[in-house]
């Protein structure tokens, strides 16, 4: 809804580890963060059903305690239950994605092995607070989730999340006449927030539902696959 196609996409980091054992691309890794109940989920869930057909992709979970969130996304059947993979985080969420990312790394290395060769992997974080980001050594870009419903002010009040991730999207905007947020004002705080950065409005119960961060995702998959 408010994604600008004109921005230039930043050049996607291509690291030494960018290839496999064996020399084959690896997927881009995509990671998902924002706090609890934003979104993730139902947003990667959309998306593996508007790109499952012309991408191979999988799904990395995180959750602190349960396997809820890859049950989830099971029983949906938004995959093959081999390409959806669940991490305990057992602690805080942010530390299983940002200080030691070994199981996360482990378990998209796995996926690769097992239903490999694979385009993407989405990496879900669990639900954390605004200053929850990805290493950049296991995920090459992030999209951070708000929703409407958690304050109009969050995108003044910024954090890493809302101001450095790759994209950052403000869900349930269905939601904004009942919650009194004010949409104009986020869009113009987290434009004002992130410079040249793309934001995008959605509601995953409109038509429109995860149209555009699939589009950003298309984009990104391309650069990486060029
Ligand atoms: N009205 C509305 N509800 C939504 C939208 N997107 C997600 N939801 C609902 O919001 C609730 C939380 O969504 P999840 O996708 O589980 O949120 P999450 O960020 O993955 O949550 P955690 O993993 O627990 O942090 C669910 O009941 C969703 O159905 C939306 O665009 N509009
Ligand atoms: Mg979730």
């Amino acid at each position: 809804m408010h994604l600008d196609h004109s921005l230039p996409l930043p050049a996607p980091a291509v690291g030494a580890d960018a290839h496999r054992p064996g020399g084959a691309r690896r997927a881009l890794r995509v990671g998902l963060g924002g706090p609890v109940g934003s979104g993730k989920t139902a947003t990667v869930a959309a998306l593996c059903r508007v790109l499952r057909d012309e991408l191979s992709l999988a799904v990395v979970t995180n959750d602190i305690y349960t396997r809820e969130d890859a049950e989830f996304l099971l029983r949906e059947a938004v995959l093959p239950p081999e390409r959806i993979t669940a991490v305990e985080t057992g602690a805080c969420p942010h530390t299983a994605i940002r200080d030691d990312i070994s199981a996360n790394l482990e378990a998209v290395e796995d996926l690769e092995d097992a239903v490999g060769p694979l385009d993407l992997v989405l990496v879900e974080s669990g639900g954390d607070n605004l200053t929850a980001t990805f290493s950049r050594g296991l995920v090459d870009a992030q999209i951070f989730v708000i929703d409407v419903a958690g304050g109009d002010d969050i995108p003044r009040k910024g954090g890493p999340g809302v101001t450095t991730a790759d994209l950052l999207v403000v869900n349930k905007t269905d939601l904004a006449p009942y919650v009194g947020s004010d949409l104009a004002r986020m869009a113009a705080d987290a434009k004002a927030a992130r410079a040249e950065l793309p934001v995008v409005l959605q509601s995953l119960r409109s038509e429109e539902g995860v149209r555009d961060v699939a589009d950003w995702i298309r984009a990104r998959v391309a650069a990486w696959t060029a």
